[in-house]
């Protein structure tokens, strides 16, 4: 059995809206490892989702695993693949860290601009809330944008003002692209790492969607940033 990847679904030219999703589906083609894509079923992907959020695979050998780190953990311990093997011991901690601020800064940043500031929120309530049935959207609209505004100040992003909160996320976006230079990959490596496919994803949901804000302005002026997200979006989807 191949891996089933439970994901959103395609938008805006990328695999996923989501980042943790779209990561996931660039590790399964880098490594080449046979998937299937689930696309989200309203009715059924969150109750099967073993953390309630998604991207999960479900695989013959490991099971069903939530949580876009477990998962690339797990495909990789079972296959015997380190895509970090080209990196020195101090640069797969560099890469640590920066994969955490990803996974936890600068994607609440994202949810930021998609769900609170407009026009992000006029945009992704078109397309997020599309396969619910008209008459449940009414409710399940406002419930959910009250949901994300609630998180966002449980974890700390929803507490600043808009220009602290663009503030944030171009310090980040700066970091990685100082970090990149003019190589090809992080760390000068050959082929893209771990950190790579991490890039690829957060930098994509930034600058595909059309969605206007200081946050995609500041990605589109890092040029070698740009061209990254290009390069990897050319070998993983062309
Ligand atoms: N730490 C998780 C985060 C996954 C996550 O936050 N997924 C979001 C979409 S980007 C989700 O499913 N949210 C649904 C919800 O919170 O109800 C991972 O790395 O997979």
């Amino acid at each position: 059995m191949t891996v089933k990847l439970h994901k959103f679904g395609e938008a805006w030219g990328l695999a996923d809206p989501s980042p943790f999703c779209l990561k996931v589906e660039s590790f399964l083609r880098e490594t080449q490892i046979p998937y299937e894509a689930v696309t989200f079923d309203p009715k059924r992907s969150f109750a099967l989702a073993p953390k309630g959020k998604l991207p999960f695979i479900e695989d013959e050998n490991e099971g069903i695993i939530g949580d876009s780190r477990f998962i690339i953990k797990r495909l990789s311990r079972a296959r015997a693949i380190d895509l970090d093997a080209p990196l020195a011991d101090r640069d797969r901690c560099v890469s640590f860290a920066f994969r955490r601020m990803l996974d936890e800064h600068l994607y609440w940043i994202g949810v930021y601009s998609r769900w609170l500031d407009e026009p992000g929120w006029s945009v992704i309530r078109k397309i997020f809330f599309a396969r619910i049935p008209t008459p449940m959207r009414t409710f399940v609209v406002p419930l959910a944008r009250r949901r994300m505004v609630a998180a966002l100040r449980a974890q700390g992003i929803g507490r600043h003002s808009r220009d602290e909160v663009y503030a944030l996320g171009k310090e980040d976006l700066q970091a990685l692209s100082t970090l990149l230079g003019q190589d090809s990959y992080f760390f000068a490596a050959d082929q893209p790492t771990l950190l790579d496919l991490w890039t690829h994803a957060f930098v994509a949901e930034i600058v595909a969607p059309p969605i206007d804000s200081p946050l995609k302005n500041a990605a589109l002026s890092l040029s070698n940033l740009c061209d990254h997200y290009h390069r990897l979006q050319n070998r993983l989807y062309a």
